[in-house]
């Protein structure tokens, strides 16, 4: 262990908001997992691998941190109003997005991925998503709130964005039903995905700017065990950075985030893996600008 690399997104030195064109924005918030417990302490358990990684990225041949990555203080949860939470954490992302830097928010649970959109969308009207998940996350609510994880592609898609949703192996009938009038949501199948040459589905996705949101489930179980609700049936490490990679050299990306990493003291790899996803799409995102 190195103590003396500061807590940092890859222990890097911090750096002044001007020179940042990347921003690690950890938020952790947690108040409707409905399962396993923990996703409040993703984040931190993010950083804290991240500060392990090799900052030289192998795939790209090239050093990302050296863009400007800057990981501000976390975002502190309001814990009497879920709502209260969503318009704080739209009111910290617009001050990063203002200055054109690229947010990439570490969760906390799913329900915060709505008002990062929100704010995207403001900047970008096309605003697309990209969605990782093994949930469809289409309740019109659930345990009484529209703000919970589960409903959080519903009050997505309810603000106009096109969703294209990868991995999803756990769905409700209602949502299936509901689906037959979501014109703008597009979900493909776990078992879909298996079937077709998954990584190059990538290319084909419209033309736009494109927010991408990763529910860590999305990966099988075996090698993300640390999550809310792990399905078994997921996707691979390749599948995933293989389609990412795919997708960011043919579309044009504004935002992202990463949520429902619920760490366990004793397996370190499913925060390891989170860190290194992250760390992935900044080195695709910077090749894709500098080439
Ligand atoms: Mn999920």
């Amino acid at each position: 262990m190195n103590d003396a690399l500061p807590y940092t997104f890859g222990g890097i030195k911090q750096i002044p908001l001007s020179r940042a064109k990347f921003v690690i924005l950890p938020v952790p918030y947690e108040s409707t997992v409905s399962f396993k417990p923990g996703t409040r302490f993703g984040p931190e358990a993010i950083i804290f691998s991240s500060r392990f990684m090799e900052l030289y990225e192998e795939e790209t041949h090239s050093e990302p941190y050296l863009e400007g990555i800057l990981t501000p203080g976390e975002i502190v949860q309001e814990i009497d109003s879920a709502g209260k939470m969503m318009k704080k954490i739209q009111n910290t992302a617009r001050k990063f997005v203002e200055k054109n830097c690229f947010v990439f928010t570490l969760g906390g649970e799913h329900s915060i991925s709505f008002p990062l959109v929100k704010e995207h969308q403001k900047k970008y009207p096309d605003l697309k998503i990209l969605h990782f998940d093994a949930h469809a996350d289409l309740r019109i609510q659930y345990e009484g709130s529209k703000f919970s994880h589960a409903s959080v592609m519903r009050r997505i898609s309810e603000i106009g964005c096109e969703i294209y949703s990868f991995g999803i192996r756990s769905i409700s009938k209602d949502e299936v039903e509901d689906l037959k009038k979501l014109n703008n949501v597009h979900i493909h199948f776990a078992h879909e995905c298996r079937n077709h040459d998954f990584v190059n589905m990538a290319k084909t996705l419209p033309q736009g700017n494109y927010y991408i949101s990763i529910d860590i489930d999305c990966f099988d179980p075996c090698f993300v065990p640390d999550t809310g609700t792990p399905e078994p049936g997921g996707f691979s490490w390749y599948e995933v950075t293989g389609f990412l990679k795919n997708f960011i050299k043919t579309h044009n990306v504004v935002g992202a985030d990463l949520v429902e990493l619920a760490p366990s003291h004793h397996y370190c790899a499913s925060a390891f893996l989170a860190a290194k996803l992250v760390y992935k799409v900044i080195a695709y995102i910077t090749n894709r600008r500098n080439s």
